[in-house]
This record gives C-alpha cells, sequence and structure tokens, in this order.
C-alpha cells in the first residue's frame, strides 16, 4: 500500500469510545496519516451519558480549511462521520470539493440516527443537508435507519430483501454511488452487511450478538475505511470491518461496567493483519 493521507471529520466525545476517538487510532494503525478535523467537543457521547457538555467547532471549520488551502495541503481520502452542525455541512462539502486530491475517495457515514430514532442533537434540518453530503459522496455507509431517512422510507424492525431491496433502490434514485448498508438481518441470530456496487448486491453475513455495544458504528466505519485504503475490494473492507467490529462486540461482551462503548483496542493486531 502506499503511504497514504486522510482526513477524517467528526466530533471528539473527550469520553465514550466513538467518533474521533475511535477514528483516530484504527486509522493510524492501518498506517494511514490521519489528519484530523474536530466537527465539536463533547464531553461524553449521547447516548446514554446525561448531562454532557458539547461546543459546536462549526465556527472555526472556514479558518482551518482556509489554512491548509493556502499551505496546499490536500488528502488522499475524506471520511467523515457525527457532524456538529447543519451550517457545517457546507463547509464539509467545501472541503470535500477543495481538499480532496482527483481521484480519491470521500465517505460519508450518515452518523445521525439509529434504532428508527434520530440522535438527540439532529432535526429535520441537519437530515436534509446530510442527503446534500451522502448523495454527493463515493461511498456511504448508513445503517437501516439512516438510510431511512435519507429516503423518507418507513423504518420496520422486522423487514424482508424486498424491503432492503426497495431501500437501496431509493438510495440510488436519490445519487448514491456505493452503499455499504450495515445491521442488515434476514434470520434470527444473524446479522450483516450488503455492499451495493455498481447497482449489484452482494451480502456478507456473520453472527448478531444479542445486546450489541455503542459506538459499533464508527468502529466498523473506520474499520472499513482502513482496510479500503489497503486497496482491499468493497466487499472484502466490509468483510474485516465486519469481523473486526464482531470481535470487538465479542472482547467487550460480559462487562456491564463498559456499556458506552466498544473495547477496539486489544483487537488492532487482528486488523492489521487482516488488512495486510
Ligand atoms: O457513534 C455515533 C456518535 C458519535 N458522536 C456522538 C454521539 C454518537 C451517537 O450517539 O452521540 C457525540
Amino acid at each position: 500500500m502506499n503511504y497514504k493521507r486522510i482526513l477524517t471529520i467528526q466530533d471528539i466525545s473527550c469520553v465514550g469510545q466513538c467518533s474521533l476517538t475511535v477514528a483516530l487510532p484504527i486509522l493510524s494503525a492501518c498506517g494511514l496519516e490521519t489528519a484530523i478535523l474536530p466537527s465539536a467537543v463533547l464531553s461524553t457521547h449521547t447516548a446514554g451519558f446525561s448531562g454532557f457538555t458539547c461546543r459546536d467547532l462549526t465556527d472555526d471549520i472556514p479558518g482551518i480549511a482556509a489554512h491548509w488551502k493556502k499551505e496546499k495541503i490536500s488528502f488522499d481520502g475524506i471520511y467523515t462521520g457525527y457532524l456538529g452542525s447543519t451550517k457545517q455541512i457546507d463547509d464539509v462539502k467545501a472541503i470535500v470539493r477543495d481538499l480532496l486530491k482527483p481521484g480519491s475517495l470521500c465517505i460519508v457515514d450518515p452518523a445521525m440516527a439509529d434504532n428508527g430514532k434520530l440522535y438527540p442533537a439532529f432535526d429535520d434540518a441537519y437530515v436534509e443537508a446530510m442527503k446534500t453530503l451522502a448523495f454527493s459522496a463515493d461511498i456511504i455507509l448508513p445503517n437501516i435507519t439512516e438510510a431511512c431517512y435519507l429516503t423518507g422510507m418507513n423504518y420496520r424492525e422486522n423487514y424482508d430483501r424486498a424491503y432492503i431491496d426497495e431501500l437501496l433502490k431509493r438510495l440510488d434514485e436519490a445519487g448514491a454511488k456505493t452503499v455499504i448498508l450495515t445491521g442488515v438481518g434476514y434470520v434470527e441470530g444473524r446479522t450483516g452487511v450488503v455492499v451495493y456496487e455498481n447497482h449489484r448486491y452482494a451480502y456478507y453475513e456473520h453472527k448478531r450478538i444479542a445486546n450489541g455495544c455503542h459506538g459499533t458504528g464508527d468502529v466498523y466505519a473506520s474499520a472499513f475505511v482502513g482496510a479500503l485504503m489497503h486497496d482491499k475490494s468493497m466487499y472484502d473492507a466490509a468483510r474485516i470491518a465486519a469481523d473486526y467490529t464482531v470481535a470487538c462486540i465479542e472482547y467487550t461482551q460480559g462487562d456491564a461496567s463498559h456499556w458506552y462503548g466498544v473495547k477496539f483496542e486489544p483487537l488492532l493486531g487482528d486488523l492489521i493483519k487482516a488488512c495486510a
């Protein structure tokens, strides 16, 4: 693999093993120079902690981007996650337009919802803005809830292949290019990821661990980006990231005090080997 510089834009949740505290170590372990742009700084993530603080960094972003532009800094990939505000999405799109090297990939995890609901910080205006970022990206990694928000389809807990096909068709019609749809399970005890590339459906199924942990989406997306940047195919990157995420969830299971995140660090060696 050539040495590559990637930029990831997402929040710093100081405690909680998600967003940048997951993406930075995973991408670095995958051998990538990882530049970061924090979208906001929170004392913790918003899923389960109460009374968290949040400083939105929207106003800092244009100045940071202007400095990078002046220094002629550019990136071999840009990967975005949880963003700080609706307005910030326009600044992120400008960064992708101005600082992503030609032919490089923009990968968007529209991290805004799960289990049928938006995260507390977001509203319809954010969803509308996220559509414009997601549908201009090369790859998106929504879960089913996020795909529903992006397409206006009704969220269902129980679904079949026809429902997933309709979701993919609507994403496609809205302008999505490659879609990595996570958390798709058709049978009891199993889940998996759909890789929808060039209008073709491929599916990697794996075991479903009953008590999922918070932050698995960020571990998954970061591992996917790390593997993809190792010139793995979309399908292989999706499979490597799924195997790693499942192993991390299994490693975390049974420790009730660790409800807020995934113990992903001790297994980074396995991810590095899988990417080799
Ligand atoms: O993992 C997604 C995420 C990222 N950042 C913050 C969050 C969440 C999910 O709840 O609250 C701040």
